[in-house]
């Protein structure tokens, strides 16, 4: 839809949420001449954008309410904007579904204000953040103008306010994002793989592929798919699916794959890299730059220009992101790893010996898939915070598991007695951070600061 739609009729926006997404929304619409109602059930204002993020929503002429929804004013709104971390079934996006107010996302208004742009959507339980970046960091090698946005960190309606006019959009969406978002049309989409992951807010496992089947929800004969050939529920649900289909593979020579005896990133028939030049661990970024590789390709980039850019890629932050290097022991940040999918591919991605850092609040899958994974290189899984218990349970028998508490700083000490030179100690705490952190990057923000303290 078009802001001109959105503004028939004179009626209000409702911004549902007041975080980045919100704030962004707000001021794209505002910009468009859309009276807007925004409203957070937060007393203060979120950390993301803080008070200023409001004050510039209030300066731009929108109404701003913070400590709880007006319903029967979202009911009376032309169209209700909904942040993703806002549940479906949550009191004001409710009030909007039962008023047959029309409910979209952030992206959908991104969208409408940048259509001259081509995205490179790309989705997945896991690697979606590495591979956007990467493919970002691919079409800049390539001298693309590219920009990455969207779950990454950067709405998509900010692109569209700082009046950045890129060819591509590298856009990561999450389920959450997907499930209200409308009219976005891919020029290229990719999947990374699924696996269980949100299930506090997924009634069930279907549920939630089935938003992230909503990547095609506007698939045509001309969409350009990528996807993993290596996992079969990504394949089984894609195959029905209109539009040409690339796929990349670990195990076997597809568009783009990676040939193992060769220690060799491949695009085609064309060697593309060795594995020695891509400064990531584990095969499962070996994955995340393969799909990257195959996006940028069909978005025009060369493949002496791919390559350059897998060359001087770097991990990201709390992801499988080396931290230090003391007395022969390599720490790693993989705070990200909030779910049991997540972890298992950190520690298969590890080949040294490792104490691994397991633990935070529960999010409903059992643990006991880590024991096989980690079998024989793991020397110590330390069980923190709340799911302490209930990875104890899972666990003991199975690994060396000890129970420590909340206290960070005893896990980091403990840790460190454990690891002997020529180990690995890794954050992957399969469990999101919100026990004992204020989040994901907080929790390894402190393992950083902690490890610097050795
Ligand atoms: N809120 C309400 N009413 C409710 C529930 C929440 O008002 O019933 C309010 C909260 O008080 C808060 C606001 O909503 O102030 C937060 O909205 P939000 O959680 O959507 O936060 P944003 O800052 O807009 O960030 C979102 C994404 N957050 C989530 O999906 C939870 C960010 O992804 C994303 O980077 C950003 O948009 C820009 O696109 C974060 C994330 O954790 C990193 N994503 C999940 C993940 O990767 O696993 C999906």
């Amino acid at each position: 839809m078009s802001f001109q739609h959105w503004r028939a009729g004179g009626r209000e926006a409702a911004v549902i949420g007041l975080g980045k997404s919100g704030v962004a929304a707000g001021l794209l619409l505002r910009r468009n001449a859309i009276p807007v109602y925004a409203s957070d059930r937060a007393p203060k204002a979120d950390k993301s954008v803080g008070e200023a993020g409001l004050a510039r929503l209030r300066e731009a002429g929108a109404t701003v309410q913070l400590g709880g929804h007006d319903f029967q004013r979202i009911a009376r709104a032309g169209v209700c904007v909904v942040s993703p971390g806002v549940p479906p079934d949550a009191p004001p996006v409710a009030a909007a579904r039962e008023a047959g107010v029309t409910i979209i996302s952030e992206i959908d208004v991104g969208y409408a204000a940048l259509p001259s742009v081509r995205f490179a959507v790309i989705t997945g339980t896991n690697g979606k953040t590495t591979t956007t970046a990467l493919t970002a960091h691919l079409f800049s090698a390539a001298g693309i103008t590219g920009t990455a946005a969207g779950n990454i960190g950067q709405p998509l309606a900010e692109v569209a306010l700082e009046g950045l006019s890129p060819s591509w959009v590298a856009l990561e969406m999450s389920s959450f994002q997907l499930h209200d978002t409308y009219d976005l049309v891919p020029t290229i989409g990719a999947l990374t793989n699924l696996a269980p992951d949100h299930l506090d807010r997924y009634p069930t496992l279907e549920a939630y592929y089935a938003d992230k089947d909503l990547l095609y929800r506007n698939a045509s004969d001309s969409s350009i798919w990528v996807t993993n050939a290596d996992d079969a529920e990504v394949q089984r649900r894609a195959a029905r699916v209109p539009g040409r289909h690339l796929r990349f593979s670990l195990a076997h020579p597809a568009e783009a794959w990676y040939d193992r005896a060769a220690r060799t990133l491949m695009l085609g028939a064309v060697p593309l890299l060795p594995r020695d030049e891509l400064h990531l661990f584990g095969d499962h970024n070996v994955a995340n730059a393969l799909c990257a590789a195959l996006i940028a390709s069909r978005a025009g980039a060369g493949a002496a220009g791919i390559a350059a850019g897998l060359r001087t890629f770097r991990a990201l932050a709390h992801r499988m992101e080396p931290v230090g290097e003391k007395d022969g022991v390599v720490w790693i940040n993989d705070s990200k790893a909030t779910n049991v999918a997540s972890t298992l591919v950190a520690v298969q991605a590890l080949e040294r010996p490792f104490v691994l850092l397991l633990g935070g609040r529960h999010k409903g899958e059992p643990y006991t898939a880590l024991a096989e994974a980690a079998g024989g290189r793991c020397k110590a899984v330390l069980a923190f915070g709340e799911s302490r218990e209930l990875v104890t349970q899972d666990l003991q028998g199975r690994l060396p598991v000890e129970r420590l508490g909340t206290d960070f700083q005893e896990v980091i000490d403990r840790a460190r007695a454990l690891a002997a030179p020529g180990d690995a100690v890794l954050l992957s705490p399969a469990c999101s951070s919100y026990d004992m952190f204020q989040n994901y990057e907080d929790r390894g923000a402190r393992f950083r600061a902690a490890v610097a303290a050795l």
